[in-house]
């Protein structure tokens, strides 16, 4: 924590100018629409070729695990692709499956010495994940990975696509 800045803004995650971007994936790391469909139309083909190689290295990418890959065109230098759960109702592991999407991203960002990282509202749109409960679980599990641990992470933004969202960290952030 000692260091680390959080943030929340409004807008799209493909222009945001930190070292590496979240991906809202899906197991099979080929795309998607939401999220996935902006980073990969604004970061190019570069993006799908390197998730391509890695599936072809270790399958897909469970729920929970994130995996890197170059930026593409976009101001970030890389996309870190974690596929978070799909909501059923709340009793099937999702809460700590979204942790896990949260602590992976910030793992991996760190074993590249990775400054500054920016987070989508994971699984909060197609895969129906309720939005205050994911935000709650979001803030949670970004701050006990920054708490228990040296990092290189100077920087953690959340970008939050709709007005919902926004409202929801901002609200838990300044309480
Ligand atoms: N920048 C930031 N956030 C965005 C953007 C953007 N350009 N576009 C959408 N969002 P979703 P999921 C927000 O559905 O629920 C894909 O097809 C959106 O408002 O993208 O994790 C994948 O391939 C929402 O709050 O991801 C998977 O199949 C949040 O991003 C599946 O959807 C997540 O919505 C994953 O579903």
């Amino acid at each position: 924590m000692k260091g680390t800045a959080i943030e929340v803004v409004k807008g799209d995650i493909t222009i945001q100018k930190v070292d590496a971007v979240v991906n809202a994936a899906n197991s099979s790391l080929l795309g998607g629409g939401g999220v996935d469909g902006a980073i990969h139309r604004a970061g190019g083909p570069a993006i799908l070729a390197a998730c391509k190689e890695i599936r072809a290295r270790q399958g897909g990418c469970p729920a929970g695990e994130a995996v890197i890959t170059t930026g593409g065109n976009l101001p970030a230098k890389y996309v870190i692709h974690t596929v978070g759960p799909v909501w059923h109702g709340g009793r099937e592991g999702e809460p700590e499956l979204l942790a896990s999407c949260y602590r992976n991203s910030l793992r991996i960002a760190s074993e590249q010495q990775l400054q500054s990282i920016a987070f989508p509202n994971i699984s909060t749109g197609v895969y129906g994940y309720p939005k205050q409960k994911a935000a709650e679980v979001a803030l949670q599990a970004v701050n006990s990975y920054l708490q228990e641990r040296e990092t290189s992470i100077k920087q953690v933004v959340f970008v939050c696509f709709d007005e919902e969202n926004y409202r929801l960290y901002r609200t838990i952030l300044h309480k």
